[in-house]
């Protein structure tokens, strides 16, 4: 197949200014009427070519005249017509099967329900239509169904509904804004509805209507509020506000993404909005609140103002992540959501910037755009919105924004325009900011510095370096903030934080009057997505690790200690006293009683073992996993007795809030009981055991069923049985029943993971069981997906060929772990590469799966 370059853009030729559908809906035999108003806008003679995919063509019209199979071309792909008028309008008519799509791409059935999910591509399988991001048009939706798909909702306004002969009905929908297929919806069945209002700054009354599984209309709840709360910011942080009269969210149970900013008609994954306390952890309560503003924030970017081509992709997402971002800041605490986001970051993104799958956050060519929703495009889209409100300053980057929203509101535009709206608004030159949209790679900065006592002066040196990607052997340097404090000796600052530009290769800073010997803290508040080493001594870590100011850096600290010891002992090289030391400062950290207990959360996790893999060259998982196991175990025995207080005094909670500080609580004791599961001995195994049966929030039930999968045993068997059979019913909550057994490290895991594909709870057809299973075992199991036998690897690229059969989009996303086999000791990096091999051979693979295999092999 032929990659679509980013060069070779050109504007389609004609504008659909309204579109009209009409849908009988019927799950094997869906009769989808469009009528486009058409008016030629490029050069007189160019055919009109629609994209259409597994369609069966019944009729197709211009202007009234029925035409002829001779008078347009139709193929797998598109129909196309030579000969037409300046403008005319064109009726086709075609039939589909939404009970037969298993990708759920286009319209599908999910629960008995139709639903759609149109972004990237997937409107080409519903109608024939120019099916991209920059043919904007506005939609009238008629929708007629069977009356037991009681809800008929469609983007927009609701304009008409009634009763039809034969037990049907119909509603009647229009959209005001013009708008892009990928963001057309229809669902359509019996759900039940939450609802409720919010009244906008303008003092206009939204209703919101959130619709879910008939008898889940309680566990909307949290959403519903998150959705008010998301609303209320978007006004106050950026001065947006909502548009339509009404705002919907639909949950569904089978859904390739996590959700999806459809016009007014949001459509969820149900794992994503649907909570109760005893079925939704406080993780899920987070992703709930997050999400949902995400998909809310969308309306403004990536609605109101889209992308050009799905090259520009980043800009509706690296920009609405940066927004949710901040709302979760707002609504959490803004160092622990820094932290929690960072280690995604490091977790999802670095990992894919150090494999051959890197790509720019704006890339130049792709066979399918579903393979580049990744963390690169959202994450690290993010972060370079973060660091250029850094580098102008909140009042220039809002200004900045603002322009943006004011020139650019209604129109499909791209990256370009967006930096030049800051340009201008700042009155800078922007254009080295833009090859961080350009380059791929995690930057590598190094600090350096000389203090000279006598002249109370410190001079710091960075310098960065990118190490060559694919297809991208030689990098530029790109301007990297680094937001630099300093400390004394005693943990008292010496210097608040400064934000240095580098610029170039590299920058000296000199700064006088520095009365004594600093410690120094880089890099603060994560001011940019690299990698930082420097010349500290690592008694100065433990100065930035009990005092810095800046939280994220004083986590930062821990995290760079621990790393130095499992590494040094992963490498042969175990640093008994230092470990000692580092268990004896952890344990000083956590009792300092003005931290926040979701702080001292994050503090007793030890940096994952993926995070350590990047860390070394080639890696070797086994010994990274001893390592950390070892270490886990000193710090669990030498911290025993105060993890067992902890975990006692934050028992109580009252009654359940999902508010952060609650959620604090429960983060840290059950940190205590995942550390206190490293030293299984009777009082501590006691302990878990009992945190498990006395749990009646998920968060702690999740907590103390990991811990004892972990201790392993009766105990642990008795736990799997008793969740199993509470939760056999809970489609949510059996997902992290296999969850947690496909991320278990203990041994014999695998054989567990081997055996539940064949549980009668398994069910490949649904992207969050699937990926609860295979993916969790195949991203956060390194200890036994690495199995040196290379049965990890085999497992996982027969589920992919199996997936690929039905779902590409499901399937290539399992390619990543496989596609990183550079990385590993030759002995499995080997094993990887004859997997992916085996992959890439397979007869009637997806564009998607050959995409990403293809380049990982590259
Ligand atoms: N646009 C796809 C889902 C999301 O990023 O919101
Ligand atoms: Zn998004």
């Amino acid at each position: 197949p032929q990659p679509i370059r980013l060069s070779d853009y050109r504007p389609f030729p004609f504008e659909i200014e309204t579109t009209h559908l009409s849908f009988q809906l019927e799950p094997s035999a869906t009769r989808v009427t469009a009528t486009l108003k058409v008016k030629r806008t490029g050069a007189a003679g160019e055919p009109l070519s629609l994209n259409g995919e597994r369609l069966k063509l019944i009729s197709v019209a211009i202007d009234g005249q029925a035409l002829s199979a001779n008078q347009y071309d139709l193929d797998d792909e598109r129909l196309t017509i030579d000969d037409v008028p300046d403008a005319f309008e064109l009726v086709t008519q075609v039939e589909i099967d939404p009970s037969a799509n298993k990708a759920l791409m286009g319209l599908y059935m999910s629960g008995g329900r139709f639903c759609t999910q149109c972004e990237a591509e997937g409107f080409r399988t519903i109608t024939f239509f120019p099916d991209r991001p920059d043919v904007l048009s506005r939609y009238t939706v008629r929708i007629e169904a069977d009356a037991a798909f009681e809800h008929l909702l469609s983007n927009g306004n609701l304009m008409d509904s009634g009763e039809l002969p034969d037990g049907r009905h119909f509603a009647v929908w229009n959209d005001p804004f013009p708008k892009p297929a990928y963001l057309f919806a229809l669902v359509a069945g019996r759900l039940d509805v939450l609802a409720d209002d919010f009244t906008t700054m303008s003092g206009r009354t939204v209703a919101l209507k959130v619709f879910v599984d008939p008898g889940q209309a309680s566990r909307a709840a949290y959403a519903l509020d998150a959705l008010k709360r998301s609303m209320k910011w978007d006004e106050e942080a950026f001065g947006r506000e909502y548009d339509l009269d009404l705002f919907m969210i639909v949950a569904v149970r089978d859904f390739n993404f996590g959700a999806m900013e459809n016009k007014g008609l949001n459509i969820f994954n149900s794992s994503l909005l649907l909570a109760e306390p005893e079925t939704a952890t406080d993780f899920d309560y987070e992703r709930i609140e997050s999400v949902v503003a995400h998909e809310y924030f969308h309306n403004w970017t990536g609605n109101r103002i889209t992308c050009r081509d799905w090259f520009q992709l980043c800009l509706k997402e690296g920009l609405t992540v940066f927004r949710d971002q901040s709302f979760s800041a707002d609504m959490r605490g803004e160092a622990v959501q820094r932290i929690k986001d960072v280690k995604a970051l490091r977790a999802r993104q670095f990992a894919e910037d150090a494999g051959p799958l890197a790509h720019p956050v704006r890339p130049s060519s792709y066979l399918k755009i579903d393979n580049f929703y990744t963390a690169t495009i959202y994450e690290k889209g993010a972060e370079i919105i973060r660091m250029l409100k850094t580098i102008l300053g909140a009042q220039a980057f809002r200004a900045g924004l603002d322009l943006y929203f004011e020139r650019h509101d209604g129109e499909a535009t791209t990256v370009e325009a967006f930096i030049a709206c800051f340009a201008e608004a700042s009155g800078r030159d922007l254009s080295s900011f833009f090859s961080w949209y350009e380059q791929a790679g995690t930057p590598s900065v190094s600090l350096t510095h000389a203090y000279d006592a006598a002249a109370q002066a410190l001079s710091i040196t960075l310098s960065q370096k990118t190490a060559p990607t694919s297809g991208q052997p030689v990098k530029t340097p790109l301007p990297i903030p680094v937001t630099i404090g300093l400390l004394s000796q005693d943990g008292e600052p010496l210097r608040y934080s400064e934000v240095v530009l580098l610029e170039g290769e590299s920058l000296t800073v000199c700064w006088e009057g520095v009365a004594e010997t600093p410690v120094i803290s880089a890099l603060r508040g994560f001011s940019a997505p690299v990698t930082l080493t420097t010349d500290a001594r690592p008694a100065d870590a433990y100065v930035l690790f009990a005092a810095d100011p800046d939280l994220f850096n004083r986590w930062e600290a821990g995290q760079t200690l621990a790393r130095g010891l499992i590494l040094s002992r992963a490498a042969g090289a175990p640093d008994e006293v230092g470990e000692e030391r580092y268990a004896q400062a952890l344990g000083q950290a956590l009792d300092d009683e003005a931290a926040d207990p979701a702080f001292k959360a994050l503090l007793l996790a030890l940096p994952s073992e993926g995070d350590l893999a990047l860390a070394v060259d080639p890696a070797d998982p086994a010994a990274i996993h001893e390592a950390r196991r070892l270490l886990r175990a000193r710090i669990a025995v030498h911290l025993g007795e105060q993890l067992g207080r902890i975990h006692g005094a934050m028992q109580s909670d009252g009654e359940f809030s999902p508010d952060a500080a609650s959620a604090g609580r429960r983060a840290l004791r059950n940190a205590c009981v995942d550390l206190l599961a490293a030293d299984p001995h009777a009082d501590n195994v006691q302990r878990i055991v009992g945190h498990f049966e006395s749990a009646s929030a998920l968060t702690d039930a999740m907590g103390g069923l990991s811990a004892l999968l972990a201790v392993g045993g009766e105990p642990c068997e008795t736990a799997l049985a008793a969740f199993h059979a509470k939760w056999r019913h809970e489609p949510l909550v059996l997902d992290k029943w296999f969850s947690v057994q496909a991320r278990d490290p203990s041994e014999g895991a695998l054989k567990r993971v081997l055996a539940l594909t064949e549980h009668a709870d398994f069910d490949a057809g649904n992207p969050n069981r699937f990926r609860a299973l295979v993916q969790g075992f195949a991203s956060a199991n390194p200890a036994r997906f690495h199995d040196p036998s290379g049965a990890g690897y085999r497992f996982l690229a027969d589920q992919i060929l199996a997936v690929d059969g039905f779902n590409p989009m499901t399937a290539a996303r399992l390619v990543e772990p496989l596609g990183s086999w550079r990385r590993y000791v030759p002995a499995l990096g080997d094993l990887m590469r004859r997997e992916l091999e085996r992959v890439k051979a397979a007869p009637g693979l997806s564009k998607n799966v050959l995409e990403l295999a293809g380049r990982a092999l590259d």
